[in-house]
């Protein structure tokens, strides 16, 4: 396909004022006639035919203000209907179209799931349901009556509230129709049918109204959707507290299905979820599982007013909704859990996935300007790196400044499909603030790398901060420009307490936080009495690549006192990843892993005793704590290194100095798995779920070193947990340190869940990860276990998405079978679920930075995908910008 540029963009011709439609369930012959209200539009070109948008649609009739439309006044093929001649005016347009959900496996517009009908429409699935301006900013108004047989689905649901529903009077089938009165674009359209069962709460909002919630589930799960709901009401709270956001309809439904392409789906008013994000039990769900599904609950929640009440007025504008909804949803977990905690996760999120997207060749800017296949922008750079843009923003403006901006975007923009733009007006507009500048983040790709250098002036008692900023090439993007950088700073004393920031005059600084805009600035302070030590970039408050000239003791006096949480796990990440670089054979001089290695083993000692500090400090979270322990991930470290990258070097360097922890540490590490131990029934709260990470990570520590009583202690936690986290952490721990007890733990957890396809998820995901060369041929047989199906795309991401994303010494084996085996999973899964195998193939996005023998393995995987026959849009946007 052509490229869309956002350049192009013009409004639409035709305009949709209320949409009707009547759509009768069938599995293999589903009828759906759809009334269009339409009227041109003044912005539109005067006299332009209609033309709608299809996707494998087959049309049985059309008709104009009721009455039959010849062939001659239509043009129709699969994927466009056009009405060439219609008389310039409001009308109604009547397309009847036959469509069959059993065999939709791409599960984008209607389809079945395990029995289940459900549509999904974002980006742009409403035209494989009815021909449509499939754009979203065309708003109308839905109606919807859906017709089924009572016994197949007895329950039937639609966007907004049920205004009618009855018995077809002499037959098996039964109705219901479903009004929503706020106008809204095709992509948040949505239905349901099926057999299923459902828990209902009562919502009072903030001004008195009532809200029925449901959540549906397949029969026998309703007891593990009580958490989702519990999640649901606390996040309608926060909404309308933090954000003044009220609830808007009378009802508020979320279905859960088996079969879906991503997490869930922000319907208006009929949220459809992936059931792994609202099925919870302690016997089946883990602690992260919990905090994820409390965390989408709440982003789906949230979308209601950032995604539905406004809109985005076209796909490049899709961090609009996205990224501001992922911020507000950090920010929900942020107050319902440990703020630190969550903004330690939330980074090392954003490093894995985003600054790996932003350094290979996938690399694109927030808001794209252009793009191929608009499935292929639901990215960490959209998502993660979008919040931080919008974090960025508050930074910047204060809450206060903050919230007045959000204010009068909600006031502007209500009902409207809005742009990047607009949104950056109503902050500039309600602070009295220049954002051109800030508004960079939107445009440019790639992480900004910051230089910053302190000097302490001991005769004029002044310390300064030489800043300068690089802005790195990315794919079309040769040259760049300065960014505006948001540096929150600390100078720590050498008691631990921050000396008060006294900027001298001309320095650049909103409180606590230097505000860079230059490719170099300087910052100076004054009454600075001895050498502090700088604490820069605090809570991660810009998404840059950060280097320093702090010295390694710098960084462990920082992983011991300093004050920000963020910045105190950071030093100590530093130093680590700085060491297993080294460690990995490659410590250019000038580097801190230089300066590490020609230390010798002095800092790693040094290192691990500030570790240990941490671990014995009974006044930090054991959440944090457990953060403090984990060491720099397999990709962090390869990110790090950036070129002739050898997974098994890193592998090897990341294991002994988990060993080495496990071995110097035992003492604190035994005192923290006991004091740690349950006291009372398993609740996903937390601070119970603090404890468990701490006692976990002990447990995995203890274990690395490969002892036989670690191993054995690994087994009995296995054995006599109470919950799935411990549980499964367990068994994660065997499977990685124990290959002799390993295969029979395997077993007995696969003999206990095998009826449990999300718990099995777990069991196939771990299989996938172990870094052993019986892994591949592992997997391989596991997709031809009864548990695994290609057409479910939760076991292939468990099962193959695992082994080509979390497990880096596997999945790029030096003799290419893991590449290759991967690549055919893609081109298999394309034929299927085109959207799903492009995500799979983006596994491959850092495959340039590989040492030769496997970049070249994983080049000729790259092209005999691209040679492969009838790739969709989706694998070939893909694989060409790959290669690009
Ligand atoms: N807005 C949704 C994104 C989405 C999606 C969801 C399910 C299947 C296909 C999809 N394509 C795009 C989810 C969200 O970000 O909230
Ligand atoms: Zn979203």
């Amino acid at each position: 396909p052509q490229p869309v540029r956002l350049t192009d963009y013009r409004p639409p011709d035709w305009l949709v004022d209320t949409v009707d439609l009547d759509v009768r369930l069938h599995p293999q012959a589903t009828r759906v006639v759809a009334r269009l209200g339409m009227r041109p539009n003044p912005l539109g070109r005067p006299g332009a035919p209609i033309v709608l948008d299809g996707d494998e649609l087959e049309l049985k009739s059309v008709a104009l203000d009721g009455a039959p439309l010849a062939g001659a006044g239509y043009a129709a093929t699969p994927s466009s209907l056009t009405i060439l001649a219609p008389p310039q005016e409001p009308l109604v347009l009547t397309i009847e179209t036959v469509l069959d959900p059993s065999a939709n496996t791409k599960l984008m517009g209607l389809y079945c799931s395990s029995g289940t009908y459900c549509t999904q429409c974002e980006a742009e699935g409403f035209r494989r349901i009815t021909y449509f301006p499939d754009r979203p900013d065309v708003l109308a108004v839905y109606t919807t009556r859906i017709e089924a047989e009572r016994e197949e689905a007895p329950v039937l649901l639609g966007n907004g509230n049920k205004v009618e529903s009855g018995d077809i009077e002499g037959t098996t089938r039964h109705f219901a129709v479903w009004h929503d009165p706020w106008p809204k674009p095709c992509y948040l359209f949505a239905l349901v049918g099926g057999k299923l069962d459902r828990i209902t709460e009562p919502f009072v909002t903030a001004t008195g109204k009532e809200v029925e919630l449901g959540i549906y589930v397949e029969p026998g799960k309703a007891a593990r959707a009580g958490y989702a709901m519990d999640a649901l009401k606390r996040s309608m709270r926060w909404d309308e507290e933090v954000f003044g956001c009220e609830y808007d309809l009378d009802v508020f439904n979320i279905v859960a299905v088996a079969d879906f392409n991503m997490g869930a789906m922000e319907n208006k008013g009929l949220n459809v979820f992936n059931d792994k994000y609202v099925l919870a039990s302690p016997e089946t769900a883990t602690d992260a599982d919990y905090a994820n599904i409390e965390a989408i609950i709440a982003h789906e929640y949230f979308h209601n007013w950032t995604g539905n009440r406004i809109t985005c007025r076209d796909w490049f504008q899709l961090c609009l909704k996205e990224g501001l909804t992922v911020f507000r949803d950090q920010e929900f977990s942020s107050d319902q859990r440990s703020r630190p905690v969550k903004r330690i996760a939330d980074v090392r999120l954003l490093k894995s996935h985003q600054f790996a997207e932003d350094a290979g060749p996938l690399a694109h800017p927030v808001r794209p300007a252009t793009y191929r296949e608009i499935n292929n922008f639901y990215t960490a750079t959209v998502y993660e790196k979008g919040a931080e843009v919008v974090r960025m923003l508050k930074t910047l403006l204060g809450e206060e400044g903050f919230r007045a901006g959000m204010d009068l975007y909600f006031d502007r923009h209500d009902g409207q499909a809005a742009t990047v733009e607009e949104f950056l007006t109503c902050f500039a507009d309600a602070n009295g603030a220049d954002l051109s500048q800030f508004a960079l983040w939107y445009a440019q790709s790639g992480t900004p790398q910051v230089e910053v250098n302190g000097h302490w002036d001991a005769a004029a008692r002044s310390y300064r901060l030489d800043v300068r900023q690089t802005q790195v090439p990315t794919p079309g993007q040769p040259d760049k420009q300065p960014m505006l950088i948001p540096l929150a700073l600390g100078l720590v004393g050498a008691d631990g307490r921050d000396l008060p920031l006294v900027p001298d005059d001309g320095t650049n600084a909103a409180g606590s936080v230097l505000v860079v805009s230059r490719p170099e600035q300087s910052f100076v302070f004054r009454d600075v009495e001895a050498r502090p030590v700088p604490s820069i970039n605090r809570g991660f408050s810009a998404p840059v690549k950060l280097t320093t000239n702090l010295a390694s003791e710098d960084l462990l006096f920082l992983a011991r006192h300093d004050t920000d949480p963020f910045n105190r796990f950071e030093a100590g990440q530093t130093l680590a990843l700085a060491h297993l670089v080294s460690a990995s054979g490659l410590a250019p001089e000038k580097t801190l892993a230089g300066a590490l290695a020609a230390g010798g083993t002095a800092l790693v000692e040094a290192l691990i005793e500030a570790l240990g500090a941490s671990l014995e400090d009974e006044t930090l979270d054991p959440a944090f704590i457990a953060q403090v322990l984990s060491v720099p991930s397999e990709g962090d470290i390869a990110r790090e290194i950036g070129s002739e990258v050898d997974p098994d070097a890193i592998h090897a360097a990341r294991r002994s100095l988990r060993r080495a922890l496990g071995e110097a540490l035992r003492p604190g590490l035994e005192r923290a798995y006991g004091r740690h131990a349950p006291d009372g029934a398993y609740s996903p709260d937390a601070v119970s779920a603090g404890r468990r990470a701490l006692r976990n990570a002990a447990l995995e520590l203890m274990a690395s070193t490969g002892e036989a009583a670690d191993i054995a202690r690994a087994l009995a936690h296995f054995e006599t947990a109470d919950n799935m986290t411990d549980r499964f952490f367990a068994l994660s721990v065997l499977a990685h340190h124990a290959p002799a007890e390993r295969d029979a733990a395997l077993d007995a957890f696969y003999q206990r869940f095998r009826d449990d396809p999300l718990v099995i998820d777990k069991w196939l995901a771990l299989q996938a990860q172990i870094a052993e060369p019986e892994t591949l041929e592992r997997v391989r047989e596991l997709t031809r276990h009864p548990a695994f199906s290609m057409g479910n795309p939760n076991r292939v991401r468990a099962l193959i998405g695992n082994f080509a994303a979390a497990n880096q010494t596997q999945f790029h084996r030096p003799d290419g079978a893991g590449h290759l085996f991967v690549a055919d999973a893609v081109l298999e899964l394309d034929r299927r679920n085109p959207q799903v195998a492009a995500r799979l193939l983006g596994a491959f996005k850092s495959w340039r930075s590989l040492e030769p023998t496997r970049r070249g393995s994983a080049e000729r995987a790259l092209r005999r995908i691209a040679d492969g026959p009838g790739l969709s849009p989706d694998v070939s946007d893909i694989v060409a910008r790959s290669l690009g």
